[in-house]
């Protein structure tokens, strides 16, 4: 079998993805999400221009080989651009593999290690009142971990707080991707942040118990010693997890952090590769790698990065906002029921329009995801409801403080 074609569909149901679809001289085609926020354009020209023109004529079966081809033969490695460009065609020979086998990806990486995959929702609000009603509502939709974030009195936006109401109709109104010029500036006070979350968390914990999962997002924004004290103030309310406590980018700096908390932490949403992993999972200093499939290079080092992790007991908690397109999602699906150290999956449902873009055949009931039995990813697109929505310029936003300097968003 050859590949004939690898085309590349950019499409803005609602939020923009961008979609490499590959065809081969056997009519079996496989797609990959190759969206990257903010920074569309970048990946889906970095694919047309110069990865498709590599792809023609090979075959599709060799997916390692491709995967090394891409990423060694670029001589420039890693970063996110690369990295959704070699992730979008890993995937899409994962699916055509499937397909060919007729077989779901899962079963290629080793078959079932559980019946679904358990998720957490979102919560959010602007009190206590709305957050516990936004809690509900997750509860109602079968989610039974839940992660919880708030305004805080003295910084005007913040991050995932979904608008109230939710103006679109949407059940998630909570992009942070604006379709606009330029990024929408936002305010940032870490000492007004640090006091009131741990208000928060006592007030859910009161209300619903001692049960509920519960979980953070820090989004990025403490210094590892502000971490460690947030960590240290959440201990009481037994968190699942806290995510992305500093930017990371410093993985020496999760020492200083894992010192002073027994709060469990999770890192990797903006990781591109192992390398970017390697520290915090060998000296174990995180319990959770929040890598997503996009981002990370596709199906093939997502599932290595788990099997090294799985050695320091250390699970998964792949990303997975509206931003990881569907095709995205089924293919950290894969991985995570085949995996032996899978730990919590991120869902939020997407728009309708995307679903009709992106006809899945995964189920969702009981809190519990699955990817279905269909040959492949379980993900076909419409091309022809795809063509309906125009790209459309958007940026996520960026923080200042309140003297003016930029902060980590
Ligand atoms: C999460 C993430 C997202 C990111 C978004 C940026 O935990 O789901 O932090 O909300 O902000 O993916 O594009
Ligand atoms: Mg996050």
């Amino acid at each position: 079998m050859k590949i004939t074609e690898a085309k590349v569909i950019v499409t803005s149901p609602t939020r923009n993805f961008v979609t490499l679809k590959i065809t081969t001289d056997e009519g079996i085609t496989g797609i990959g999400d190759a969206t990257l926020n903010g920074r569309e354009l970048a990946v889906a020209t970095y694919l047309s221009d110069h990865v498709a023109p590599l792809l023609i004529g090979r075959d599709p079966a060799n997916i390692e080989d491709t995967w090394q081809f891409l990423y060694r033969s670029g001589y420039w490695r890693r970063g996110p651009v690369t990295m959704a460009a070699i992730a979008a065609v890993d995937m899409a020979l994962w699916d055509i593999k499937g397909k060919v086998a007729g077989l779901p990806v899962y079963q290629l990486l080793g078959g079932a290690s559980r019946r679904g995959l358990s998720t957490y929702g979102h919560a959010s609000g602007r009190d206590l009142e709305e957050i516990f009603d936004s809690i509900r509502a997750e509860q109602e939709h079968g989610y039974t971990a839940i992660r919880v974030q708030s305004s805080v009195p003295g910084i005007t936006a913040l991050y995932g707080v979904a608008a109230q109401p939710q103006a679109s109709g949407e059940r998630y109104d909570y992009e942070p991707a604006q379709r606009a010029a330029l990024p929408a500036e936002e305010d940032w006070d870490t000492r007004a942040y640090m006091r009131h979350i741990p208000t928060v968390f006592e007030g859910v914990r009161n209300e619903f118990g001692p049960e509920m999962i519960l979980l953070h997002d820090g989004h990025h924004r403490m210094t590892p010693l502000q971490a460690a004290k947030l960590g240290k103030s959440l201990e009481p309310y037994d968190l699942f997890w806290l995510e992305d406590c500093t930017p990371a980018e410093n993985q020496e700096a999760l020492r200083l952090v894992r010192r002073h908390t027994t709060t469990p932490l999770a890192i990797g949403e903006v990781f591109n590769t192992v390398w970017d992993i390697k520290d915090l999972i060998q000296e174990q200093l995180i319990d959770y790698v929040r890598c997503a499939s996009t981002h990370f290079g596709g199906i093939s080092p997502l599932k290595k990065v788990m099997d090294l992790a799985a050695m320091y007991q250390i699970k998964s908690g792949f990303h997975g906002p509206t931003d990881v397109s569907p095709v995205g999602l089924a293919a950290q699906m894969h991985v995570g029921m085949a995996i032996h150290n899978f730990g919590l999956q991120e869902y939020m449902p997407h728009s309708e329009k995307t679903d009709a873009v992106f006809r899945q055949s995964m189920t969702f009931s009981g809190g519990l995801l699955h990817p279905s039995d269909t040959p492949g990813l379980g993900v076909e697109i419409d091309e022809d409801e795809a063509a309906k929505y125009e790209y459309a310029n958007a940026y996520l936003p960026y923080n200042r403080l309140a003297d003016g300097t930029v902060h980590d968003w």
